[in-house]
């Protein structure tokens, strides 16, 4: 393994898997220890390129994303350091192409469950190419005030907490990821602090070990003393007792192999690591704390008794002039995440959109407050959905069934309307559904469907004022108004539409009362005795009829009625039933595989 320092204040790292938060708490970390530049060079997302927007302080900044080890090597050939985020499944495949990289020199492994045989090629790859691994089943490393993997130390509360923003003078290292934010936190508290420290992890193969890095603080000037935090099972600790016997680690050693408790315990008893299961006695925790301590390190009798003698060394080194103070600095302040703080009711935020017919945020979507559940259970239909979505409010049940009624008469009238003829065109031209059906669509306004509102603006004004049949349609005529809902280019007073018929039907038996619809049949009765085209269209139908439905229902304020009319909600019932026939057109072109359209030049008319 190399020796001395890992990471300094401008070490960059390339993340592997894209995981915003542990990238979010290394910026975090960077901008309270006052680093230039981001410690996260780019994001390696297998099949994904572009970017990831994150904080470096307050500011957003764009982090590089490449889909391959290779591209992003290429594009960051200073980032030494390679953070792996992979599973397990992954992990040993992408650590080795890591490996394999020039640029790369250190690699942390996160996942757990990496196969040992797997770790093992690592770790013999690593060190043939005088590279380091860091992990498998590992939170990482940090060096106080210059870099830090992944969610290594957790918050930044206790990031502050522990100091860990500017350098001390104790090295760490344990197994434990979990146990090094203890020991953080209790180095802080007895000594000038962490210089770095890192979790080895639990496996029983780690990639690099206790003693690798012990060795490596020797020779790390800024370390005075070293604090070990091993654990039982396996025999990692007894390497350190040979360097530490051979005279290799000249500054103080302070250790603890935590597990003395597994002796309580009538059979072997396996912890929260892989590696971590009595065996043998040699592996016991009593057994690596005796070697340890006769090899020289200052062991405690107990892990209670850890801190104090921590502490003793750590005064011990100052009182000798071994250690000068530390210069304390106050870091800067990591502005909140807005939604931490609304959360907290720190803040108050104002929303930017206001949304009034439907919520998705609960354990199901609620349409008007009805939850999904209660309309499938109720047997509901899409008349009732459009009257929760549209009008917010259940409608009574025939009120829904003309609605449908309404949705199912006006899904399509045939393939030579304006609609479904530019469908019909634009699937031939090879365009997709979306397209196809938009540009139908847009065919819809004052001339085809797209009346219905305006029928009901007319009659309903019309009727409300008291108008004569002959006396409204004379005004219309006058001001050069067609009368919306009149008029139709195939149906005439002898052939009249089906639709409107079936829809007279059925408010006549249904309906409280029909006046506007018989008022529209006065005006319909005037403009045949002038012209036999002139009949009463879908339009005009189910504007006079919606008007009925409204005020006669008893569920609409007349405010309500007025704001429906003036918004014009009406034209939404032809606009909805027609998307179904022209997605039906839009399928039947593409079924018969219909070239491109052209109009032939016959059908024009060449004029000067
Ligand atoms: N005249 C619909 O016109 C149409 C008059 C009128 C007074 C009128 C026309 C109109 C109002 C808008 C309306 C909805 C353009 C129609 C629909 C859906 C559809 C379609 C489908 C489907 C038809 C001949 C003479 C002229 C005009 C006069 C015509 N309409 N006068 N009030 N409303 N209606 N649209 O046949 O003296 O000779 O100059 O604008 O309600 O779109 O199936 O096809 O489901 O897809 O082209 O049903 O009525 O008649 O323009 O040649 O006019 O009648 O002023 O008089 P036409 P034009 P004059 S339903």
């Amino acid at each position: 393994m190399a020796t001395g320092q890992l990471f300094s204040k401008t070490t960059q790292a390339l993340f592997y898997n894209y995981k915003q938060l542990p990238i979010q708490r290394m910026l975090d970390f960077d901008f309270l220890c006052g680093r230039e530049t981001p410690s996260v060079a780019g994001i390696i997302n297998p099949g994904a390129e572009g970017f990831q927007k994150l904080f470096f302080g307050q500011e957003e900044i764009a982090i590089p994303v490449h889909s391959t080890i290779e591209a992003a090597c290429a594009a960051h050939p200073t980032a030494d350091v390679f953070i792996n985020f992979a599973s397990f499944r992954s992990a040993a495949a992408s650590s080795m192409g890591a490996l394999k990289q020039p640029t790369i020199r250190v690699v942390a492994i996160i996942a757990e469950g990496v196969p040992e045989s797997d770790t093992k090629q690592l770790i013999a790859y690593a060190r043939a190419n005088n590279k380091v691994v860091i992990g498998p089943a590992t939170v990482g490393g940090i060096q106080a005030g210059a870099f830090k993997i992944g969610d290594t130390a957790g918050t930044i509360d206790n990031i502050i907490q522990c100091k860990l923003y500017r350098p001390g003078s104790v090295g760490f290292v344990s197994k434990s990821g979990g146990m090094s934010n203890e020991l953080y936190n209790t180095i802080a508290r007895v000594t000038n602090g962490i210089y770095e420290g890192i979790a080895i992890g639990g496996d029983v193969f780690p990639g690099s070990t206790l003693s690798d890095h012990v060795l490596r603080f020797n020779n790390i000037p800024q370390v005075k003393m070293v604090v070990v935090l091993g654990e039982l099972g396996g025999r990692d600790e007894y390497s350190l007792v040979e360097a530490l016997k051979h005279g290799k680690i000249n500054k103080p050693v302070v250790a603890w192999v935590s597990g003395t408790c597994a002796r309580l315990f009538k059979s072997e008893v396996q912890f929260g690591h892989a590696g971590a299961k009595s065996g043998g006695e040699m592996e016991s925790a009593q057994a690596k704390n005796q070697a340890l301590r006769e090899a020289g390190a200052a062991v405690p009798t107990s892990y209670e008794a850890f801190e104090d003698v921590i502490k003793e060394t750590f005064e011990k080194l100052v009182e000798e002039g071994k250690i000068t103070p530390v210069k304390e600095v106050t870091p800067p302040q990591i502005p909140e995440d807005l939604n931490t703080a609304i959360k907290s009711g720190k803040v108050r935020a104002p929303t930017h959109i206001i949304s009034t017919i439907s919520d998705d945020r609960g354990e199901e979507p609620c349409y008007a407050g009805v939850p999904m559940s209660s309309i499938v259970e109720q047997g509901l239909g899409v008349g009732d959905v459009i009257s929760l979505l549209w009008f917010k409010r259940s409608l009574p049940h025939y009120c829904s069934r003309f609605i449908e009624i309404c949705i199912m008469l006006c899904a399509d009238h045939g393939p030579c309307v304006s609609g479904a003829h530019n469908t019909i065109v634009t699937a031939r031209a090879g365009k997709d559904l979306v397209s196809s059906l938009v540009s139908g669509l847009l065919t819809i306004g004052p001339r085809f469907g797209g009346a219905i509102d305006d029928a009901a603006r007319y009659f309903k004004d019309a009727y409300d004022r008291g108008l004569a049949p002959y006396e409204f349609v004379e005004s219309m005529k006058k001001k050069g108004i067609r009368v919306p809902g009149i008029g139709h280019r195939i149906k005439r007073g002898d052939n009249r539409d089906k639709r409107v018929e079936l829809l007279q039907r059925f408010a006549r038996e249904q309906f409280p009362s029909v006046k506007y619809m018989e008022y529209a049949v006065q005006v319909e009765t005037y403009t045949l005795s002038k012209a036999n085209n002139l009949v009463m269209n879908v339009d005009g139908a189910i504007g006079s009829l919606f008007l009925d439905l409204l005020s006669g229902s008893g569920m609409f304020t007349k405010q309500e009625i007025d704001e429906i009319v003036e918004i014009g909600y009406l034209n939404g019932l032809f606009v909805l039933a027609r998307s179904i026939g022209l997605i039906g057109h839009t399928f039947d072109q593409k079924r018969l595989k219909q070239p491109l359209y052209r109009h032939p030049w016959e059908d024009v008319l060449y004029t000067k």
